[in-house]
């Protein structure tokens, strides 16, 4: 059975057709597929499928990205209150675009992937100051700060992730806060992350989700 219901939901979203995606889970609920089931044997799934689909299929694009995630993040939303035991929250995460970038879509996809992968994540929107960041982690008790830059200059800029790094030695908060990267310069140069002081990137949203789970069990708990 489950079988059929991951194919109608891959079809689903490969159409971005969010309404069709809900049916499909609320036919699963119905026929007595498990919350959990829903989201860890096909909503997770669906993400990986999708993204490998979009850089290995010509036919794949930017809207079907998207709406993975999205619908995703929505669906795993609505399940989470029908766990049999509550979900464990992995932990939680800051998330925004680095200063003076305001590129969104790329951390709204990563948000999705997140919060479907029990990673609770607040998004401080774009174009965030370093301090903002370090403040707000600081504030919501985050492990780990997520830092979108789509832009060679505000990937390597001084007011972005350099700047995050400076403030978080500068306050002593390196051992209690990890800083990850993600965005097209970072691709080009798999070795950036490294020069402008962060712990890791990732490329895409699934792969983000991997490396923040990562992040937050090398932190110590404040
Ligand atoms: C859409 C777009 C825009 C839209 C943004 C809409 C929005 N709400 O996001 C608009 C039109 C507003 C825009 C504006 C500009 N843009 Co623009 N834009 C793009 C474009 C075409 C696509 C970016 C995108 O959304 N990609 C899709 C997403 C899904 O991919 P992604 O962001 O890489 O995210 C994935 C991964 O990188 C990763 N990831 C992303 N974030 C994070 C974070 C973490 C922590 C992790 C782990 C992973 C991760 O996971 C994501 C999901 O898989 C790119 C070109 C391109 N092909 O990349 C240019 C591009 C980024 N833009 C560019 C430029 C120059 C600009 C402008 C300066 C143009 C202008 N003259 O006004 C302005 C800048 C505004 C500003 N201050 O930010 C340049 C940057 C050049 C450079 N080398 O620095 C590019 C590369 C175009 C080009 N070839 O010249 N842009």
């Amino acid at each position: 059975m489950l079988d059929s219901i991951i194919k109608a939901y891959n079809e689903a979203v490969f159409e971005t057709d969010k309404d069709a995606a809900f049916a499909v889970v609320n036919d699963a609920l119905a026929q007595g597929v498990s919350a959990e089931d829903m989201v860890f044997k096909v909503v997770i799934p669906a993400v990986e499928v999708m993204m490998s689909r979009i850089t290995q299929d010509p036919d794949a694009n930017l809207a079907q990205h998207f709406m993975t995630a999205q619908i995703a993040a929505e669906v795993t939303e609505k399940m989470l209150p029908m766990f049999r035991s509550p979900p464990e929250i992995i932990g939680r995460a800051v998330i925004g675009t680095a200063s003076g970038d305001l590129h969104s879509l790329g951390k709204r996809i990563v948000m999705g992937c997140l919060k479907s992968m029990m990673v609770d994540v607040i998004d401080l929107g774009v174009n965030v100051p370093a301090e903002r960041f370090v403040d707000e982690a600081v504030r919501l008790d985050a492990r780990v700060i997520a830092i979108s830059a789509m832009m060679v200059h505000t990937a390597t800029g001084e007011q972005g992730c350099r700047k995050v790094r400076q403030l978080l030695r500068e306050r002593g908060l390196e051992d209690r806060i990890r800083l990850v990267v993600g965005g097209a310069p970072y691709r080009f140069d798999p070795e950036l992350y490294k020069s402008v002081g962060a712990d890791a990137w990732a490329s895409d949203g699934i792969s983000a989700g991997k490396v923040i789970v990562d992040l937050m069990k090398q932190v110590r708990p404040s």
